[in-house]
């Protein structure tokens, strides 16, 4: 049957049923919101995500036989895989999982087989990290199982790592850094080209605000294709102007006369306006006026419409709605074309906000989209 679960118990128990024996322990890694700064990290530019409290959990034990039997409770799947199966380019839930040992074994890592039973409550496909949190909970386990020196960071490289040569999809590093750093009560200011990170304190209810997330279910259908391309652009950018990446552009209006093609122009204006977006984001979380943070998200939310394309039209109503509804400041979050909005909203009026979105997509004929409040919540760790 298929199970959805976030209770660290209920799993030791399920892997009892299915393995006949303890787990040695439980871990966890987070999915996540993305504040501000999106298409910047695989620009070397700045991110602010933080973690949210739905999460992959594993329950874990090592084996003997030096394969590795995983089964996802979500999915009601088991999969065993040996180490001649561990090839680039494998399909389905268990690449993710499979390509974590494979990025570990290519770091010099040995890694011995094991028992794993997962469950996950991070929708899936909406923008929201639930593979990232499936790598870097599978990392997290195996690196205690097989008792690995590595910091939080090189473990989110190495997940990010897995994703795009084991997985194929060329993210930046935003969602596995996010997955492992990220602390309660913060979002994690993430610097892409240094490495630098900073937790930010962000505690809406002391501002007597909230973080509603709203997923409009749309499906993800060209995600792939397009955030490919936009990286692809990005990078021709940067090449055209002579720079390593984006974040070395310091003078916007000098870089647009530079570039030709209108579409390019528009993308590099995306980028080095959310940049600035980013260390404003930071500036006024730092003095605790989180209040400040609404034009930012709405100006964010209109270059990604505007200048980087990436917006759909349910996600553009969901952030239309929220605003229309007492939103202070909403924007879409993730890769795009699709997926979810976040908006700052008054304390306890998440609820009304969300139905009131509900409302609107029910009159444009779109399905029904599914919301909560979000609470910035640990990154990956062992819970028993
Ligand atoms: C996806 C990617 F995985 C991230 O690396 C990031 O580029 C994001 O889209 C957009 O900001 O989540």
């Amino acid at each position: 049957m298929r199970r959805v679960s976030n209770d660290a118990n209920a799993l030791v128990e399920d892997f009892r049923a299915r393995i006949g024996r303890e787990p040695t322990g439980v871990w966890a890694a987070p999915g996540r919101v993305n504040l501000i700064g999106e298409h910047t990290d695989y620009n070397d530019g700045y991110v602010m995500p933080f973690a949210l409290a739905h999460r992959v959990l594993i329950a874990a034990a090592p084996r003997q036989d030096g394969t590795w039997n995983v089964t996802s409770l979500n999915n009601d799947s088991t999969k065993i895989f040996q180490p001649a199966d561990l090839q680039p380019g494998m399909s389905g839930w268990q690449a993710y999982v499979a390509g974590v040992v494979w990025a570990l074994q290519e770091a010099g890592h040995q890694i011995d087989g094991s028992d794993l039973v997962l469950t996950s409550d991070v929708p899936e496909g909406a923008g929201l990290s639930s593979s990232a949190a499936l790598e870097c909970a599978v990392l997290t386990a195996l690196a205690d199982l097989n008792d690995l020196d590595i910091v939080g960071l090189e473990r989110a490289k190495l997940a990010r790592r897995a994703e795009n040569v084991f997985v194929g999809a060329p993210t930046g590093l935003m969602d596995q850094a996010a997955a492992t750093l990220c602390t309660a009560g913060h979002a994690l200011f993430f610097d892409c080209r240094t490495d630098d990170a900073e937790q930010v304190r962000f505690d809406t209810s002391s501002a007597g605000l909230e973080i509603l997330v709203l997923d409009t279910k749309t499906p993800h259908a060209l995600v792939d294709s397009e955030y490919a391309a936009r990286r692809a652009s990005c990078e021709e950018a940067a090449r055209l102007l002579g720079v390593p990446a984006l974040r070395d552009v310091t003078d916007l209006d000098a870089a647009l006369d530079k570039l030709p093609d209108p579409v390019i122009q528009r993308r590099v204006r995306h980028v080095i306006t959310e940049n600035a977006r980013v260390l404003e984001a930071v500036k006024v979380l730092r003095m605790g006026r989180i209040a400040d943070l609404a034009p930012l998200l709405d100006a964010s939310h209109e270059s990604m419409r505007d200048d980087f394309e990436i917006t759909v039209p349910q996600v553009d109503l969901a952030v239309e709605t929220a605003r229309a509804s007492g939103a202070l400041g909403a924007r879409m979050t993730g890769g795009g074309f699709g997926g979810c909005i976040i908006a700052l909203v008054p304390a306890g009026e998440a609820e009304r906000i969300g139905h009131q979105i509900a409302q609107s997509f029910a009159t444009a004929g779109y399905g029904p989209p599914a919301h909560f409040t979000a609470v910035p919540s640990a990154g990956a760790q062992r819970l028993r």
